[in-house]
């Protein structure tokens, strides 16, 4: 027997998302994941000054603002024809970096967590920490106030089978407190170096802004060496946590099994090597990136029909009355045709399967024999948290090697002339995935802009040939045990942390 579940909206991520199930014998057969909104940032920069665009692209996102800002000015670089001094390319990094330990905090903590702690086992807390007795207390206020909302954003919640484990739901929770000051902390430590965060006014063509002293250095490392503590002594070992108490998770939420990475973190000045390497896996096989081969598809969205389009050709005409198959506000990227998944365990699984990062690659054998599992369980919705969690890691150590490497009262931005006609393509990766700009000048002017985004890719819908979507295809297969509380479904969804702000931009 079928039967339909919508959750709509689904919550805990950021923008607007709704998901449509077709439930067959307890598992998921189909799924629809829609983008309910149109927000229309490639139409707003449309004939306008091009140095604005870092600024206006900021305003797609506040958790990731400082992806889309770089790849705003990676694709005036090209665009100019200019190349960032050494601290130029290194500040870029550690702002970036800064940003990418927030966001993977926050999505883990604020946002996955309570699909797996157990949130009421702060009732029975009886130990002496003033944060979890002042939040036992308010979830107890709040409950018996008999609320409509009891304790949000804590309950209602689905009711379901949570972690049991007493010690482990009590450390997530005092965790998921201080996560919130980590988020502080880590935005301190980019706005060091551009200025302000979310929406920074340091990002520029040619490098950053900002010329950096010694205090600067020191206040950035100290705040570094808060967020390592953080990183090594709750976020890793709560992942490993949820892991070790929910292990059928490394076998639920399989995506499409191929994986897209551009590359992220420049480690050299003139030349394209990246941190994180860019690449490709498709069928099981690692192959090089070729631009060229992306193309937007449009059949199930809102937006005018039309053959599928390469980004630097890319057109936005919205068609909020499209009749028919249409479904969501997502254009559907796809490389040589196929859906592709983006994210951390993307670009881990890229850099493992090329060796380019060997730190991570003795990390994640570590996982693996930890779990006692394969490389090819990690497609799955706990191998996401995992990827993002070995991520932060890499990240945090990488920013630790920049700092040391910034020279004092040097210049961290070139000249640059902007160029009466040109293009430009921003290659980046956000903390969500794989971000690209495409920038068309004509007469000192943007003429075209277009955004391809990490949650587009990851929660597009069906394409041209009416293949799914990577998280759709997530779903299918997903069991769930009662329809009124689908939280397996939403276990799946999270686990992508997606955006769909920034989906839809
Ligand atoms: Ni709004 Fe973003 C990231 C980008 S997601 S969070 O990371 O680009 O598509
Ligand atoms: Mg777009």
């Amino acid at each position: 027997m079928s039967k339909s579940i919508a959750i709509d909206p689904v919550t805990r991520l950021e923008g607007h998302l709704a998901v449509q199930l077709a439930v067959e014998n307890g598992r998921v057969a189909s799924a629809k994941v829609c983008g309910e909104m149109f927000r229309g940032f490639e139409t707003i920069l449309r004939g306008r000054d091009p140095m604005d665009a870092q600024q206006i692209v900021q305003r797609i996102c506040g958790v990731c603002p400082i992806s889309h800002g770089t790849a705003s000015i990676l694709a005036q670089d090209q665009a100019y024809g200019v190349t960032p001094p050494p601290n130029g390319r290194l500040l870029r990094n550690l702002i970036q970096g800064a940003n990418y330990l927030q966001s993977h905090i926050v999505h883990f903590y604020q946002l996955a967590a309570l699909d797996f702690i157990d949130i009421t086992a702060v009732l029975n807390y009886e130990g002496r920490d003033q944060a979890l007795l002042e939040l036992k207390a308010w979830v107890r206020h709040q409950l018996d106030s008999k609320s409509a909302f009891p304790a949000a954003p804590f309950l209602p919640r689905y009711e379901a089978a949570y972690i049991d484990d007493p010690a482990l739901n009590i450390d997530g929770i005092k965790h998921y407190l201080q996560a919130l000051q980590m988020r502080r902390k880590a935005h301190q430590a980019a706005a060091l170096f551009c200025a302000k965060i979310p929406h920074a006014t340091g990002l520029i063509p040619g490098g950053v802004t900002q010329v950096v002293d010694a205090r600067q250095l020191a206040a950035y490392r100290s705040l570094l060496h808060e967020l390592g503590s953080f990183i090594e002594s709750a976020y890793i070992p709560d992942v490993l946590g949820v892991a070790k108490a929910l292990p059928q998770y490394f076998g639920v939420g399989k995506g499409c099994g191929n994986f897209l990475a551009y590359g992220v973190f420049k480690e050299e000045d003139q030349g394209g090597r990246t941190t994180f390497p860019a690449g490709v896996i498709r069928q099981g096989v690692l192959e090089p990136f070729d631009v060229s081969e992306i193309a937007e598809h449009v059949r199930f969205s809102f937006f005018q029909e039309g053959a599928p389009l390469h980004p630097a050709r890319g057109v936005t005409n919205p068609a909020p009355e499209k009749s028919g198959e249409a479904y969501s506000w997502l254009k559907a990227p796809r490389y040589r045709g196929q859906p592709m998944e983006v994210g951390p365990l993307a670009r881990v699984l890229i850099a493992y399967r090329s060796g380019a990062v060997p730190e991570l690659n003795r990390d994640v054998d570590q996982l693996l024999a930890a779990c006692n599992i394969g490389v090819e369980a990690l497609d799955s919705v706990l191998g996401r948290h995992a990827a993002r969690a070995l991520e932060a890691r890499v990240v945090l150590r990488r920013c630790e090697a920049w700092l040391d490497r910034v020279e004092l009262a040097q210049r961290s931005c070139a000249d640059f002339k902007i160029t009466e006609n040109g293009t430009g393509a921003g290659l980046w990766e956000a903390p969500r995935g794989a971000l690209g700009h495409w920038l068309e000048i004509e007469g000192y002017k943007v003429k075209n802009y277009q955004c391809v985004v990490p949650s587009t890719w990851n929660c597009s819908p069906r394409d041209q040939a009416g293949v799914a979507g990577p998280i759709e295809q997530a779903l299918v297969g997903t069991p769930i045990a009662d329809s009124a509380n689908p939280i397996e479904a939403a276990r799946v969804v999270r686990a992508f942390d997606p955006c769909l702000a920034c989906a839809v931009h």
